[in-house]
């Protein structure tokens, strides 16, 4: 039978878990002292049947301090179910569980605008379309939002029909090793301290392992198999081995998944690993002494990824889009469309340099313009330009035969970078140093 772990995402309050109880019947976030509480601590998890096989929903806590115990839990989530409230629309922790969910290289999921029934048509619409955006900007494949009330079973069965559908498409799940147990009771036992009790749904634990759940320190002492003694495999050293081999195995689902991203930082990498910043660096140390992880300032890659970088056809057929079209670029949603690939490509050409984002503040609107482009443009001023007075954005615009839509951003482009310097209406091109740096060199003291 198939099976599929969807992460539940979204805000603190937006209905998640009365969505997962509509869905299955089941109260997710179920440990009693956490109901007593009123907040969910870790995540728990209920099982949607849907004919294709068996769908785990894990209802992901919302309030920030949980964000590293939902990436606990989320490190072998396939998909999610996003949850959007009506009536409040994306809030931060929205953005924040997409963000996690795009650098753990979830690309597929479905999107619920909860409680439907507290707000009017239109007003649901707007929020649907925010979400949908949202959604997409972080690479989440989420087709239109479902219109859900989980208060009058309204949506649910399009949502049951949609994550069935998730599962269909789902291969199965690669193991990276790494143990996932939702943990169902915690109790106490005399002499052996706080006993976790769970069903393992992936990997392995052996007798000794050390686990952190919700950042406690805690060891593997008795592994049961529905209540009789389990096999104890290779007790003690397995550990740091563990996190050496995670710490790789992360690196490389992140090169898959996000093949135009240089790599990982430290607390990325930690956050992804479930280990404190300190553990993480000492195994990244390691790692990068052995050569099998390569250091590049604050950003760690896996050794084996190809630094002549995967220059793929489309961001090749992207630049040379931008570089053909000189100072009149496309419009960003001209050059992207909703299509998630060529944004990607877009952002690595931006962060790599080969493009340059310039914003006209006053229109709140930018222009992306080839490198090419703005050096020529800068040429060109400073041959029109130089030793002058000084000139309005209008004879520039004249110089080099643009509108002011491009003009502007670029002349507030070069002013950031001090290439020309601002006055009024009026700007000057700034000297330049004798190795033809802008800007004159070093800064004046303060
Ligand atoms: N009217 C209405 N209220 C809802 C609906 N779904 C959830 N609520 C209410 O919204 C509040 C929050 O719902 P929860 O399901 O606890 O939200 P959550 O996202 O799990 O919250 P956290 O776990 O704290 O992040 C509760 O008071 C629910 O009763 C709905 O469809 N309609
Ligand atoms: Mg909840």
């Amino acid at each position: 039978m198939k099976s599929l772990l969807v992460g539940v995402l979204g805000h603190a309050d937006h209905g998640k878990t009365a969505l997962v109880r509509a869905l299955t019947g089941t109260q997710a976030d179920r440990l009693r002292e956490e109901r007593e509480r009123g907040v969910p601590r870790v995540p728990g998890s209920a099982l949607l049947r849907v004919p294709g096989g068996a769908i785990d929903l894990v209802d992901l806590p919302g309030h920030p301090r949980f964000v590293r115990a939902m990436v606990g839990g989320a490190t072998g989530l396939r998909a999610v179910l996003l949850a959007v409230d009506a009536r409040e629309g994306v809030r931060p922790q929205t953005l924040e569980h997409l963000e996690i969910a795009r650098l753990i290289g979830v690309r597929r999921g479905v999107i619920a605008l909860t409680k439907c029934d507290l707000v009017p048509a239109a007003e649901a619409e707007a929020r649907a379309a925010q979400a949908a955006a949202a959604a997409a900007a972080a690479g989440l494949e989420g087709g239109a939002p479902v219109r859900t009330s989980a208060l009058r079973d309204q949506g649910l069965a399009e949502l049951r029909a949609r994550l069935a559908a998730l599962l269909d498409a789902a291969g199965s799940p690669t193991d990276d090793g790494s143990p996932y147990l939702p943990v169902d009771r915690v109790f106490t036992r005399p002499g052996a301290g706080p006993v976790l009790a769970g069903a393992l749904r992936r990997g392995g634990l052996a007798v000794g392992d050390a686990v952190a759940p919700e950042g406690c320190r805690a060891m593997v002492r008795a592994p049961q198999v529905h209540g009789r003694p389990a096999e104890c495999a290779e007790p003690g050293r397995r550990n740091a081995a563990a996190l050496h081999d995670r710490a790789l195995a992360v690196l490389a689902d992140h090169h898959r998944a996000r093949p135009l991203e240089p790599g990982l930082t430290l607390g990325c990498l930690a956050l992804l690993l479930g280990a404190d910043e300190a553990a993480a660096a000492a195994v990244l140390r390691d790692l990068v002494a052995a050569r099998d992880v390569v250091q590049d300032q604050a950003l760690f890659r896996h050794a084996d990824r190809d630094t002549a970088r995967p220059e793929s056809e489309l961001v090749q057929a992207l630049e040379a889009q931008f570089r053909r079209a000189g100072l009149t670029p496309p419009d960003e949603v001209e050059a992207v469309g909703r299509d998630v690939r060529r944004a990607e490509a877009l952002a690595y050409l931006i962060r790599a340099g080969t493009l340059v984002r310039a914003v006209d503040r006053v229109q709140r609107r930018a222009i992306i313009f080839h490198r090419d482009a703005v050096e020529g443009a800068r040429r060109t001023l400073v041959r029109a330009f130089d030793g002058s007075a000084g000139f309005l954005a209008r004879e520039a615009g004249a110089v080099l035969g643009i509108s002011r839509k491009f003009s502007i951003p670029l002349l507030e482009h070069f002013d950031a970078q001090r290439i020309t310097r601002r006055f009024g209406d009026t700007r000057t091109m700034t000297p330049q140093d004798p190795a033809g740096e802008p800007g004159g060199g070093v800064p004046p003291a303060p």
